[in-house]
């Protein structure tokens, strides 16, 4: 009694499979509608009648094979597939990560705060105001003529003939002296802008001033005032000199030097061999600006100073390239 089958072959066909989509298509040639199991069940009504039984418990056993093998087999081909599947998903955790870049504090924010730390320590509020500024504010209130060479086109940047950026710190002073009567004591950190680009300057750059005005305020004040606050700055043993100078909202007024912290004192390129660095300018503040605002020139006196926080920033870092503060290199900027 033979059903016409290889048996051996069979299961041989599906011992040979190696993936799952072929399995299936050996599962509709033998067991499918058409397939070759399923065509010997519809053979079994043509088969004479005292063999039928046989011939269909035969058939039964052939299924049976065929579905164990098969089953076998998807169950092995399955597990191959998961474990291909687990090791194109695998993650290294041990691999390092991605590095992360911190932002720092910039060089120039951080003078700036220091600037400003040692000024409120003595009692100085801080003051702000507008960067667009009037030329009432900017240059008028502050004694600087229409003629000075100041207010030339070439330094400042005008938005119209009576508007312009604010070339220093000097109108925020103004205008908390329109605001408030003396005793005043304000510092005026900010941003201030030049019509100046060049390896030395740079259009846009910060500025602290300075302000006192009460009654009995001498030039021994202010001496005594940016004396300690240089000494705080750049430490105790450093020199401080104070040299006559000239600005128009000031009189008298002088430059302030350090002793140079590039060379102490010895003498170098950055000093130009002098062993001094000037880092500040002040003075009284001039009676027709007191009349500007409408203070009593008799009554009151006022120191003022003012100092470029770029170039100090320089000093205290000995970085010797402006254009460093501006082009946001984070290796450069990280260091500090
Ligand atoms: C410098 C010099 C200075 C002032 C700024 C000032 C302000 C008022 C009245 C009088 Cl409201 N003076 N400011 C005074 C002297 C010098 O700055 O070299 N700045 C970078």
């Amino acid at each position: 009694m033979d059903l016409g089958v290889d048996i051996k072959s069979i299961l041989e066909e599906i011992e040979k499979v190696s993936s799952l989509s072929d399995l299936y298509q050996l599962k509709v040639k033998y067991l499918g509608k058409k397939g070759i199991i399923s065509q010997l069940n519809k053979n079994l009504k043509d088969i004479e009648s005292d063999k039928r039984a046989e011939f269909g418990k035969k058939i039964h056993e052939l299924r049976v094979l065929f579905e164990n093998s098969y089953d076998e087999k998807e169950k092995a081909l399955k597990e191959i597939e998961r474990k291909q599947k687990l090791a194109s998903e695998k993650i290294d955790i041990t691999l390092p990560g991605f590095p992360i870049n911190y932002g720092s504090i910039h060089p120039i924010t951080k003078v700036y705060n220091e600037i400003v730390d040692i000024f409120t320590a003595m009692g100085f509020e801080v003051a702000t105001g507008p960067e667009i500024e009037s030329d009432f504010y900017n240059f008028e209130a502050l004694n600087i003529p229409k003629a000075h060479p100041a207010r030339d086109m070439q330094d400042t940047f005008y938005i119209s003939e009576e508007v312009l950026l604010r070339t220093h710190t000097s109108p925020v002073q103004i205008r908390t002296m329109l605001e408030q009567k003396p005793p005043v004591k304000i510092i005026a950190p900010g941003k201030v802008y030049r019509c100046d680009s060049d390896v030395t300057h740079t259009p846009m750059f910060h500025q602290v001033e300075g302000l006192l005005v009460d009654e009995k305020v001498t030039f021994g004040d202010l001496k005594g005032t940016l004396t300690l606050f240089i000494k705080r700055l750049f430490g105790d043993d450093v020199p401080v000199r104070f040299r006559p100078s000239f600005f128009p909202f000031t009189e008298p007024s002088a430059e302030v030097d350090m002793g140079c912290v590039i060379c102490n004192s010895k003498g170098c390129r950055v000093c130009k061999n002098t062993g001094w660095l000037e880092i500040l300018g002040c003075g009284m503040v001039h009676p027709n600006v007191f009349k500007s605002v409408g203070y009593d020139s008799q009554k009151y006196r006022g120191y003022a100073f003012g100092m470029g926080i770029e170039r100090i920033t320089m000093l205290k870092f000995g970085i010797n390239d402006l254009r460093l503060f501006f082009e946001n290199n984070m290796k450069f900027l990280s260091q500090f």
